[in-house]
């Protein structure tokens, strides 16, 4: 549809797309406001929004409500991160099929094992073999009805601790498998396992990063070295954290609000956000 559409011409477009972590409409409307391309649907977000790990505890239900609901809140399109896709080659087209039939222009899943855990953990990154993860992207392209949806397949092989090599084998794989982009995934604290990957890569689809790690790399540069796509994955929930404690903290110990109400949102700011005028003038 009408989003999907917008988000492959993000992907295509010369300049490099910058997509911001979401996981309600509150904010996806903060993104759309601030001016991002697209909204990413996280998958830590989303869990540590409910105060649980990201270790594939949450359903593809409760991922499908989420993504749906920043969705609904926005004009934005929407990738959701859809993990290891929930299964087999099967789980992952009835994925494709569920998130499309909402509206959601696409969704991302990576070559690692059910249940995964957060690219950053320390914990063990194993890898489903790599003509496994292809033929999941295949089946899952061949599910999608709307021509426009976009599947973007993910490795880890980075995260993993394989070598340029490996990442190649398998974005290659994915890309002839019919994946419409590749995100490729990296924790180190410098780019220069993406640029490695960009140095040997052919460009026949799009390269998308999220440099959670490697935060130094302007968004200028991200674009000069051939990436299409930059995901800023968790800041907004990180700042969250940060904003509320401290809120909470000051509150405890004024003992009344006076003192911080100029560090917080007004009450009409919120009612803005809501469209509460738009929503009374409906009766
Ligand atoms: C997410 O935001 O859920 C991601 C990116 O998948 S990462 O946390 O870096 O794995
Ligand atoms: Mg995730």
């Amino acid at each position: 549809v009408e989003k999907a559409r917008r988000l492959r011409e993000l992907l295509v477009s010369p300049r490099p797309a910058q997509v911001v972590g979401a996981h309600n409409g509150l904010t996806g409307v903060l993104a759309e406001e601030a001016g991002f391309d697209a909204l990413w649907v996280s998958s830590f977000e989303m869990s540590a929004s409910r105060a649980l790990p990201d270790t594939s505890l949450l359903t593809m239900t409760d991922y499908l409500g989420t993504a749906a609901q920043v969705n609904r809140a926005t004009s934005l399109p929407v990738i959701a991160d859809c993990d290891t896709g929930f299964g087999n080659a099967l789980n992952v087209a009835h994925t494709v099929r569920e998130f499309e039939a909402v509206g959601i222009a696409a969704i991302c899943i990576e070559d690692k094992v059910f249940p995964k855990v957060n690219s950053f953990s320390e914990h063990d990154q194993p890898l489903v073999d790599r003509e496994e993860f292809a033929h999941r992207i295949a089946v899952g392209k061949q599910a999608q009805h709307d021509p426009d949806f976009v599947l973007v397949a993910r490795t880890e092989a980075f995260i993993a601790g394989y070598d340029t090599a490996e990442a190649h084998r398998r974005a290659h794989a994915y890309a002839d498998a019919g994946a419409d982009a590749v995100l490729v995934h990296s924790k180190e604290s410098s780019p220069w396992q993406i640029e490695e990957f960009l140095a040997g890569w052919n460009r026949r689809v799009p390269v998308i990063v999220v440099p959670t790690t490697y935060n130094n790399w302007h968004i200028d540069e991200i674009g000069l070295a051939g990436v299409s796509m930059c995901i800023y994955a968790n800041h907004g929930l990180r700042a969250t954290v940060r904003s509320v404690r401290q809120t909470f903290t000051a509150i405890r110990e004024y003992g009344a609000t006076a003192k911080i109400e100029s560090s917080i949102a007004s009450v009409p700011e919120i009612f803005a956000i809501q469209n509460l005028d738009e929503w009374l003038s409906l009766e």
